[in-house]
């Protein structure tokens, strides 16, 4: 995507930061797959938001400007409105479950197949108010066009170093300066698309995340969309790892508004976010299958066990109801298309240990407990040694040699509120080695979905992965017979003191199955 500099709106250029970004994107090269027919072109393109602004000059392109007037307009708006911010903030999630709530209010699924299709469809229709708002209200007809841009935060530079990237990987600055000026009259205003650091507003400021945390390659390697239904030590599927890694990781690196499910489309981030969520989706099904029995259900997941029976509803740009009905995938294919669909993928490249669907039952006999204390997760590293507890260390050297399996459990895993950061996993007592790239690395703790009270899994979040490929990965000193590998939970690069210890993230118990 190139933006020249003339058709940039002058931005307030109050945050000018030093590297320009690279004008040159993957070209879209989606449908090589053989006997797979494209989609029909769409007219609405959703760009990568990064082509949209400079970061030199602060400047903004007008797709961006406009999105910001929109959002402004909406938050206007009583909120009984289907056209208004809050109304579609609500629909994904709500502060506070009210009586005399619309049907169509918190409603969004995670943790079950829904996820995916169910964003999908709410992207849709807030893109089509949004534009509706721009081109209607806000009388911007040249906008007739007018699509969402995504936040390409895993983009990397051909030479695949991640330092090159890092301003894909900082809010884009649109969404961090406080003022935009009318590109016509020079007045200058507060800008709708910016939220504080604050508990209430982000906890990422201008630091740019690190990579790991952003980088879809756990889930683009997953063969299935969803685990078969037959149990047992199943891989999660692409889904369910992509909402964890990096759905929620993006969510708890900026937390504030966006760290926990009723807040997080109050942000205007959230659906740059989400778009490339989308994206990433839309790329995976450039190889892979969805399955094609599923339907829609009659009556969605409750939140809250006093819900009505109510079905997936969402409202469309002239405010009629649209239920969700019918085959769980099916979407209009012309509705808009990306920009890239190679840009931003991932290295490919993931050394994380496999997430599993559901933790393996436990027995005495295959069950070694790492803790089951409640471990408050805090910004000291914390180390769980079995020791020489007879039996562990040679159950699972056992194992190793066997087509056994070993599996790392986390039970509970919760915060009350979102904690500004997640957690890694390792194996191995070097303490020194906290590389996400390296032989050690398990993966991440995430804290979204199982943060606070309302409409949050109350007993916190389950997070299982085999881990038998790292313990052949890692060196042979790690453990051994009588050494039982040591596991070390370590706080991601944004965690703060302050905020870590305000929303306590714990875990229940952490266990060890040989499978
Ligand atoms: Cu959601």
């Amino acid at each position: 995507m190139n933006v020249s500099r003339r058709s940039l709106l002058a931005g307030t250029g109050v945050l000018a930061l030093a590297g320009g970004l690279p004008r040159t994107a993957v070209a879209a090269a989606p449908w090589r797959k053989e006997g797979v027919e494209p989609p029909p072109r769409s007219r609405f393109v959703r760009k990568d938001v990064a082509g949209l602004f400079d970061a030199d000059t602060g400047a903004w392109a007008p797709e961006l400007y406009w999105y910001a007037k929109a959002v402004g307009w909406m938050k206007e708006r009583p909120r009984t409105e289907p056209n208004s911010w809050e109304f579609q903030w609500y629909t994904h999630g709500r502060p506070r479950r009210e009586e005399g709530d619309p049907p169509e209010w918190g409603q969004c699924p995670h943790r079950n197949e829904y996820f995916l299709p169910w964003h999908r469809w709410y992207l849709y229709h807030f893109e089509r108010i949004v534009r509706d708002v721009i081109v209607t209200e806000l009388g911007q007809e040249d906008m007739a066009d007018w699509a969402l841009p995504y936040w390409n935060y895993a983009h990397l530079a051909p030479d695949g170093d991640p330092a090159a990237s890092e301003e894909w990987r900082r809010i884009p600055l649109p969404f961090r300066q406080d003022r935009i000026r009318d590109p016509r009259s020079g007045e200058e205003e507060d800008n709708p698309l910016y939220l504080p650091v604050s508990m209430d507003g982000r906890c990422l400021g201008e630091d740019p995340m690190a990579f790991d945390q952003v980088d879809p390659s756990a889930a683009m390697r997953e063969e299935s969309f969803w685990p078969p239904r037959n149990g047992g030590t199943e891989r999660a599927g692409f889904s369910q790892v992509l909402e964890r890694f990096p759905h929620g990781l993006v969510h708890s690196n900026i937390s504030g508004l966006m760290g926990s499910v009723p807040t997080a489309a109050g942000d205007p981030v959230f659906w740059l976010h989400h778009a490339n969520i989308d994206r990433f989706w839309e790329a995976w099904l450039n190889g892979h299958q969805v399955p094609d029995d599923r339907v829609w259900p009659q009556a969605r997941p409750k939140h809250d066990p006093e819900e009505p029976d109510l079905p997936f509803l969402l409202r469309d740009v002239n405010g009629e109801p649209h239920v969700l009905e019918g085959p769980l995938f099916d979407f209009p294919e012309d509705a808009y298309e990306y920009e890239s669909l190679t840009d931003g993928m991932g290295t490919g490249e993931a050394r994380s240990a496999f997430l599993l669907a559901e933790a393996p039952p436990s027995t005495p006999a295959t069950t070694f407990t790492v803790t089951d204390d409640v471990t408050h997760l805090r910004t000291e590293p914390l180390t769980f040694s079995l020791g020489g507890e007879v039996g562990v260390a040679d159950t699972i050297a056992g194992a190793m040699e066997s087509a056994e399996r070993v599996v790392l459990t986390f039970e509970g895993v919760r915060a009350d509120a979102a904690p500004c950061a997640a957690f890694l996993v390792f194996l191995g007592g070097d303490e020194s080695d906290t590389d996400p790239a390296g032989p050690a690395f398990v993966g991440h703790l995430v804290f979204f979905e199982n943060v606070g009270g309302h409409g949050a899994h109350l007993d916190g979040t389950e997070f299982s992965f085999d881990v038998t490929e790292t313990l052949r990965r890692l060196p042979q000193q790690a453990w051994s017979r009588d050494q039982a590998p040591v596991v070390r939970v370590v706080p991601g690069p944004l965690a703060g003191a302050k905020a870590t210890a305000e929303a306590d993230p714990r875990f229940a118990r952490a266990a060890f199955t040989v499978v």
